[in-house]
């Protein structure tokens, strides 16, 4: 009997704590010039129980008109945060795509929040991989196939944990179940950006195809 259920790429403790510490540091500058806000779902205006934000030339949002990438943050008004250099670099560490990535969204999990099944499908490039990267504490991810209601498997992200999204598993339906509170002290050391602390996910993709470059 064959699924159609391929997983994707799951670098465990790919980052160590020192790492994760610094990468952290640097989300948190990034959150105190682009605050984590709480997005509303399209036509309906439920409210997401993760806040966001992004880094990069462009950030995912969603509000009720729809979901979209926008070069400013839809609150303050001012442009995103720069991606900064160690995102980068660990998206040329993990994945051969040739170009950077343009957009990080943060997400930040407070206790309960959860993320159901979805697909990610407004970038225009799916040739492109997505990087995600786990901070804080422990969560169960599901991923199923490229079809809603299919089989599905769960698998437990930590901190320092970074997954990889290419080929097939590049549209497969994923979600976060829960999250596990106290299981990890990282965001502790940033008890104002992040009271409480819980899990924060990064997500770097290539929303635009690549421009052909001229000949001669
Ligand atoms: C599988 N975030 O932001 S990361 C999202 O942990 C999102 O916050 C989750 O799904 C989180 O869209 C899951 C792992 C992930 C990210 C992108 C994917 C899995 C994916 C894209 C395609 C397939
Ligand atoms: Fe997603």
């Amino acid at each position: 009997m064959t699924t159609n259920t391929s997983l994707p790429r799951h670098l465990t403790a790919h980052l160590d704590r020192a790492t994760q510490s610094a990468l952290l540091g640097e989300i948190a500058a990034i959150v105190a010039r682009a605050p984590l806000y709480r997005p509303v779902l399209p036509r309906w205006g439920t409210p997401f129980s993760v806040r966001m934000t992004n880094c990069g030339s462009l950030g995912w949002v969603s509000d009720k008109s729809g979901y979209r990438y926008q070069e400013t943050h839809p609150v303050t008004g001012a442009p995103w945060p720069e991606m900064p250099r160690s995102l980068t670099d660990l998206w040329h560490a993990v994945t051969d795509y040739p170009h950077p990535p343009q957009a990080c969204l943060v997400n930040h999990y407070a206790t309960s929040a959860k993320m159901g099944l979805h697909q990610d499908r407004d970038e225009a490039d799916f040739s492109a991989p997505v990087v995600s990267v786990s901070l804080g504490d422990a969560a169960r991810f599901r991923v199923g196939g490229t079809t809603r209601g299919g089989p599905t498997a769960a698998m437990t992200l930590q901190s320092g944990d970074v997954v990889v999204l290419e080929g097939e598993t590049r549209l497969a339906y994923h979600g976060i179940d829960k999250t596990f509170p106290g299981t990890s002290d990282l965001l502790e050391a940033w008890p104002e950006t992040f009271p409480g602390g819980g899990r924060i996910n990064l997500t770097l993709r290539r929303v635009t195809m690549p421009q052909r470059r001229s000949a001669a």
